[in-house]
């Protein structure tokens, strides 16, 4: 494919969704050229357009719990206030069922035909790299410097995810059904520690007595887990929501903006936002390295014979890593 910088930055400039699309290919290959060609592409974006900050919304929550539904409705509020929408869906289960590509065009269905949103279901990554393609952080900073006000990263917490995720959102929302108070054990700490808003969809009908339950154990989890000393008090939000009928909807978001104004008032927006750099820096090294260790052929070839050795049970696991450590002191520098 050829890819003409120039070009395509203005035709993005020019809301030209075809051109945008592409380049999101091209932000997520893994070839070389591309990867450069992105960069200049990133560069000639920041001199053409007028660049915003995007409010990056991490959405996670297991599979049914209704992440695509209220993106769907959160989304038509957001376009119809005037605001520009990306919506990425990073969902690993799709390479397993192929399916759920197609029920999320039809359950966004209003949404997608909308000339402000733009909906794409993102590649995915092998399980270890957590499930998000490796490009993903680079496409959430396409779409915000294509102009896009909010950009909406739904995951379904599969592998990795939602650190990776929790990595490139502002605000990161864990989405759960009533009931899900049976799964607060079984949760991830992880998630309990990186959560702006937990919203307890469903809560509608037959089931709003059991949300308020899962409500106020969720409340109560968290008030013991913590509280961020630089977000306001009642932060993480826990709140009710009906995405089918809309209500709590508005409310959420409200909450949403309030942090994000908290946040960008007292400086932390910025810091968080460099610390997640900072993470993702580290994290590229390490992957760098890696690639280019397992590109070299005698580390790969003493790499194999030791694995043949450790599953033999001839050497323990840590004698062999300890000995490619030696080999790559000796043998690199
Ligand atoms: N009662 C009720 N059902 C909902 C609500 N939101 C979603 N659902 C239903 O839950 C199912 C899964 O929704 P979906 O958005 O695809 O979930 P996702 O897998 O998390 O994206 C669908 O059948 C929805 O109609 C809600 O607020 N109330
Ligand atoms: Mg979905």
């Amino acid at each position: 494919m050829e890819f003409d910088i120039d070009q395509i930055a203005q035709q993005i400039k020019g809301n030209d969704r075809r051109a945008f699309a592409r380049a999101i290919t091209l932000v997520e290959s893994s070839n070389l050229d591309h990867q450069q060609l992105s960069l200049q592409l990133f560069q000639k974006l920041k001199c053409v357009k007028n660049y915003n900050q995007a409010i990056r919304l991490g959405i996670t929550g297991t599979p049914g719990v209704g992440k695509s539904t209220f993106i769907d409705k959160l989304g038509l509020e957001l376009v119809n206030r005037g605001l520009k929408l990306a919506v990425l869906a990073v969902d690993p289960s799709s390479q397993i069922t192929g399916g759920s590509i197609l029920g999320d065009k039809t359950r966004m269905a209003e949404l997608s035909k909308h000339k402000s949103a733009f909906i794409r279901p993102l590649s995915t990554g092998p399980v270890n790299s957590g499930g998000v393609s490796r490009r993903t952080p680079e496409v959430v900073h396409l779409c915000e410097l294509a102009g896009f006000d909010v950009v909406i990263i739904e995951t379904t917490g599969v592998g990795q995810t939602d650190y990776q995720v929790s990595l490139m959102s502002d605000i990161f929302t864990l989405l759960i059904s009533p009931g899900g108070g049976d799964e607060l054990q079984g949760i991830k700490r992880g998630i309990l520690e990186k959560v702006d808003m937990v919203l307890i969809n469903k809560a509608d009908g037959d089931l709003l007595p059991l949300a308020r339950q899962t409500r106020s154990e969720y409340q109560s989890a968290l008030h013991l887990f913590r509280h961020r000393n630089h977000d306001p008090i009642g932060y993480p939000k826990v709140n009710l929501l009906s995405a089918i009928s809309g209500s709590g909807i508005e409310n959420s978001w409200q909450d949403i903006i309030n942090l994000c104004n908290w946040r960008k008032d007292n400086g932390t927006w910025d810091s968080i936002r460099r610390n997640q750099d900072v993470e993702r820096f580290q994290f590229e090294i390490r992957q760098e390295v890696l690639g280019l260790l397992t590109a070299n052929h005698s580390v790969e070839n003493f790499v194999a014979q030791l694995k043949k050795e450790v599953i033999q049970g001839e050497k323990l696991p840590i004698q062999a890593a300890l000995m490619v450590s030696e080999y790559l002191k000796k043998n690199l520098t």
